[in-house]
């Protein structure tokens, strides 16, 4: 080739080299190696073979290949993340940060998730959820930095989205005998399930498949449709006038959620559903009777006070408002709590107000006009005017307020109040709610009580009982863990009674016996607890004679596997509590 002609060929060579993407060029470069380089650069001989290898910054990690990665990325975002959180930091499951997993290593990795562990974790190896390699591949992939989780959008929602009977197949009026008013929906936490369970004859009525660690039950206004989110962000739609309790759709609306709630404004009943998820932080109007998603909406965005960019707002608590056509949602982390108008769902208007930071559950006053929320870092209830869309009050209560839903009845003093416990100590903060009749008290801490200790999760009563229920299920002593307190509203001076909820649900084995949220029945005459121990032993519901205060009744099943939260239908869909 003429020297002319070779500079022309050296040159485009050059060209080409610097052109071509690397890996072409390694290729190239990889022709040109003899065997002997080969075999020392080692990149060929590695266990995968040309396979890409995914590259994590910790050396420690034992290797994977990038197609590993993904795989290992789209079972974690499908099962773990409800549990462990979209970035492991853990949730209701342990923390799988990388300074945890690579000290644990892929052998004991590997004997976890094959075989779970009575702390909640499924076996996710004996259960054929996953195969051995599949199993390998997890135990590797936590060992990993986690990714950044992937945004869930329309397109995400609509493959997840299953219609199984579609409302023109559905029955146009109750095809059952049950008394569906008195129906408790109980969560089986890591079981993924609920059990329908009759208040009368206290029998399971069915057993209904949820997302992974199931967490609440939300009822439509008519009282047709129940609403089971899992952490798992997966939304069961279960009918319950079909011949019997079904699944008649489902959908994933993000990666991790907590909360579910649909429309009660009158001519809207029924129409939408809207759930709130962990990752991402947003939230989803669904179209009520079949949860096809309308319209998302992020709630990333400015804190309060600091008034600083926030990437995550996870949304907590969502209520409904009676007075206007509008959801209430809760962003945790900004301390926002964004009034979604539904009338119009193209122009959507959604007015914010300023609460405090690290909102998370709650529920109304007794006029279900007030909506009552715990900012439970903030150590603070905020008060919302679901009428006039405006913050009523700030009140500072007791260490980190847990009220689940709250309780509402009239003290013998101070008029109309709602009581919230609280985790981080033994009180219970009595807010007024009558801003009317009873003014001096409104809207401020009129009374605090004691109960048996810090650790408590949820306070119940019923506008036709004069009990006040306080459970401490996180209190590190079983004497308050396994136990209740009562107090008599008529005459709260007298303080507390303990009643021996875990004693009487007699369990012989060494279980926790947590005794978790007091739930009314419709009738308001009978308190039901559940005794929560690990899904490897034995769990049970309580039901208490709300006026007798003595053991009414006690449900055991092999299927009730880890009972956590329970919502009567009647009391869940009229807001009583
Ligand atoms: Fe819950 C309500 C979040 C752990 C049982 N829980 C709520 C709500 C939120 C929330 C935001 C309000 C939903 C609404 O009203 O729309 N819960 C969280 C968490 O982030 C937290 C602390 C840890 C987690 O990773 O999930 C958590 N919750 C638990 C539990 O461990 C409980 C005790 C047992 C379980 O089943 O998981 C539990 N949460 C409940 C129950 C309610 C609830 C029973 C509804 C109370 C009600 O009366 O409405």
């Amino acid at each position: 080739m003429g020297n002319s002609n070779f500079a022309v060929w050296r040159k485009a060579g050059l060209i080409i080299a610097l052109a071509l993407p690397l890996g072409l060029t390694n290729v190239i470069a990889q022709e040109a190696r003899s065997p002997a380089e080969k075999s020392y650069q080692a990149g060929d001989s590695s266990p995968v073979g040309q396979a890409e290898m995914h590259h994590n910054i910790n050396p420690k990690a034992p290797p994977m290949t990038k197609d590993e990665f993904e795989k290992g990325k789209n079972i974690y975002f499908q099962r773990c993340a409800g549990c462990h959180g979209v970035l492991r930091k853990g949730a209701t499951g342990k923390p799988l940060t990388t300074d945890k997993t690579i000290a644990n290593g892929t052998e004991y990795l590997k004997v976890f998730i094959k075989y779970g562990s009575p702390g909640g974790m499924p076996n996710w190896g004996t259960s054929g959820e996953l195969n051995d390699a599949e199993v390998d591949l997890m135990a590797r992939y936590v060992q990993q930095e986690p990714p950044t989780p992937p945004e869930w959008g329309m397109k995400e929602m609509m493959a997840s989205l299953k219609v199984t009977v579609p409302p023109s197949k559905r029955p146009t009026k109750k095809l059952n005998n049950l008394d569906l008013g008195n129906l408790f929906s109980v969560t089986l936490r890591d079981a993924g399930e609920i059990a329908l369970i009759d208040g009368k004859t206290k029998k399971i009525v069915k057993i209904l498949k949820t997302g992974y660690a199931v967490h609440i039950s939300r009822m439509s206004q008519s009282g047709r449709y129940l609403y089971v989110i899992g952490r798992d962000a997966r939304i069961n739609l279960i009918d319950l006038w079909m011949e019997e309790p079904t699944n008649v759709a489902e959908i994933k609306v993000g990666l991790e959620a907590r909360s579910v709630e649909t429309s009660k404004f009158k001519g809207y009943e029924d129409k939408y559903a809207i759930a709130g998820t962990y990752w991402p932080p947003q939230f989803v109007i669904m179209e009520g009777d079949t949860l096809k998603p309308l319209r998302i909406e992020s709630t990333r965005g400015i804190t309060v006070g600091t008034q600083e960019y926030h990437p995550e707002p996870r949304v907590a608590a969502i209520v409904a408002s009676h007075y206007n056509p509008e959801f209430i949602v809760n962003a945790k982390e900004t301390g926002k709590i964004l009034v979604v108008n539904y009338k119009d769902l193209t122009n959507l208007k959604i007015t914010t107000i300023n609460a405090a930071q690290f909102l998370h559950d709650g529920g109304m006053d007794s006029t279900g006009r007030y909506f009552m929320v715990a900012a439970n870092a903030s150590n603070k209830i905020a008060v919302v005017d679901t009428k006039e869309d405006k913050l009523a009050a700030l009140i500072d209560v007791g260490k980190v307020p847990h009220p689940g839903r709250g309780a509402n009845f009239i003290h013998p003093k101070f008029g109309p109040v709602w009581a919230t416990s609280h985790l981080g100590d033994e009180t219970i903060s009595l807010i007024g709610t009558d801003p009317k009749k009873h003014k001096d008290q409104a809207w401020r801490v009129v009374e605090t009580l004691k109960a048996q200790g810090g650790g408590s999760l949820f306070i119940k009563t019923h506008p036709k009982s004069t009990n006040l229920w306080v459970d401490t299920p996180l209190n590190p002593d079983a004497k308050n863990s396994q136990s209740v307190a009562v107090f008599d509203i008529r005459n709260l001076d007298k303080g507390y009674e303990v009643l021996p909820i875990g004693e009487w649900a007699d369990i012989k084995d060494d279980g926790a016996k947590r005794i978790v949220q007091p739930e009314y029945n419709m009738a308001g005459d009978e308190v039901w607890f559940s005794v929560w121990s690990a899904k490897d032993k034995i769990s049970a519901l309580v039901v208490v004679d709300d006026k007798t205060r003595k053991l009414k009744a006690v449900i055991k099943d092999p299927k009730l596997i880890t009972p956590t939260g329970k919502f009567n239908i009647n009391n869940t869909q009229h807001d009583v509590y």
